[in-house]
């Protein structure tokens, strides 16, 4: 161990990560509080936002690109955090000396293991596994100021999509993937030069401008089902190791550019390492927080980590689809109240519409109303009726509501219960 010649008293020299020891050393800088986060998933948390701008991603990408009825992209949302420094540096042609792998800017958990800075730690485990179109979405992690916009634990959505020469190039048998130099059967002593920049040397011009073509018209095919048809763009030119040539899309949004995501054509050195290939792919990956931020309004990133119920319910029961626009959170208190009923005998705990109450308590307690939320379901032993119990958050945007109005709505409601679905209140 490190302190076999160390008089200074043994340190913990391992870290407890999800019931996993890890050995620790030199490199280890993980907190408690970074570790706290792992687990959280808020990219499939139901009421999330990032949820529901993930589930818009996926519903693209599914309807977009079929096959035969069937959808070519699989997504991979459950991969673990915790990789090797191969997978988010080594397998993507990431230099040993990148600034990128630097112990200020990663979470290491050792010298081998970090916590993932990109979803692209992925890429090549799934290349190797012989996929080809793929989107992998979860927490990345990142030594990073904390300010309204940057957070340590933030999402992205990451996705390569791989082509033969057969689909690629249908209507034109005459042209290829690769230039004649190339020989996709022999590739490991080739040099791929990347001194291009337009493409990358073993490629050919036409695929390489098709593959581009492609992949600039599906991302904006993505921003415009977000933003709409108008959204203002703009493509620059960026540099990745792990794509070339690379580009980087901008949106305006309120009155400034806003990066919103990094793509390019992967560099063929990735594909010939994860097996046999004889393909042409691209890759991109966009962060999940600026796209909900900028599609909902939400002012500050930290508000995706929230549970207060006013921002959590503005996102709640919600289609994903539907045009949501954040709402500040009131700084006035919270009163909350019990609503328990009897249902009628021809009800159940389980057939009781919940929404067609939702809908009731909001039309009468109108703006006030922060959140109603299921808290117990009830069947009496011995006369086997059914109850329920909801529990209502009141809130005003501009004012302290006192005990006495909230009592007011909440009777009207109770009434207004009863006549609408014939129950008896408890
Ligand atoms: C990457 O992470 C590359 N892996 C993206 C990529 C994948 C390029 C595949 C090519 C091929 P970058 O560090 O720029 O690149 O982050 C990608 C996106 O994540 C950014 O465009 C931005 O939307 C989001 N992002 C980056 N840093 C932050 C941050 N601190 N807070 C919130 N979102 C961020
Ligand atoms: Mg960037």
């Amino acid at each position: 161990s490190k302190n076999k010649y160390s008089t200074a008293p043994k340190t913990l020299s391992t870290v407890s990560i999800k019931n996993k020891e890890y050995q620790t050393d030199e490199y280890t800088n993980v907190t408690p509080k970074i570790l706290s986060y792992l687990g959280r998933n808020l990219h499939v948390q139901k009421d999330n936002p990032l949820s529901l701008v993930r589930q818009r991603i996926v519903n693209y990408f599914y309807s977009s690109f079929t096959h035969r009825g069937n959808p070519m992209f699989s997504v991979y949302d459950n991969l673990s955090p915790i990789v090797t420094t191969q997978q988010n540096f080594d397998d993507l042609l990431i230099p040993a000396d990148h600034p990128s792998r630097a112990k200020c800017d990663c979470y290491y958990v050792n010298k081998e293991m970090l916590l993932r800075a990109h979803m692209t730690a992925h890429q090549s485990e799934l290349l190797r596994a012989g996929l080809d179109n793929f989107l992998m979405i979860g927490d990345v992690y990142r030594r990073d100021e904390i300010d309204s916009t940057h957070f340590p634990v933030f999402h992205q959505v990451d996705a390569v999509r791989s082509q033969h020469k057969d689909e690629l190039f249908a209507n034109q048998p005459n042209l290829h993937i690769f230039e004649p130099h190339f020989d996709p059967n022999n590739p490991k002593n080739y040099i791929n030069s990347i001194s291009d920049p337009m493409k990358q040397s073993c490629h050919t011009l036409e695929a390489s401008k098709l593959m581009e073509a492609k992949l600039k018209n599906d991302l904006m095919g993505l921003v415009q089902e977000l933003f709409g048809k108008n959204i203002k763009h703009r493509w620059v030119d960026a540099y990745f190791p792990f794509t070339h040539p690379s580009w980087e899309l901008e949106i305006y949004y309120e009155n400034d550019w806003l990066e919103v995501l990094g793509c390019g054509i992967v560099r063929n050195e990735i594909l010939v390492n994860a097996g046999p290939n004889k393909t042409i792919a691209y890759a991109f990956g966009l962060g999940l927080e600026r796209l909900a931020m900028a599609l909902y309004k939400i002012p500050d990133i930290r508000l995706m980590w929230s549970d207060d119920s006013g921002f959590v319910s503005q996102f709640q029961n919600k289609d994903v689809n539907a045009k949501i626009t954040y709402k500040a959170v009131s700084q006035y208190p919270q009163c909350k109240n019990d609503i328990s009923f009897w249902l009628p005998e021809n009800i159940t705990v389980e057939t009781f519409m919940n929404n067609d109450f939702y809908d009731l308590v909001r039309d009468i307690g109108g703006d006030i109303i922060e959140q109603v939320k299921l808290k117990d379901k009830f069947i009496h032993p011995k006369t086997k009726k059914h109850s329920l119990c909801y529990n209502i958050v009141y809130r005003h945007l501009e004012r302290t509501l006192t005990q006495e109005e909230v009592n007011k709505i909440h009777k009207e409601i109770e009434k207004a219960t009863v006549d609408a679905f014939n129950v008896v209140i408890r």
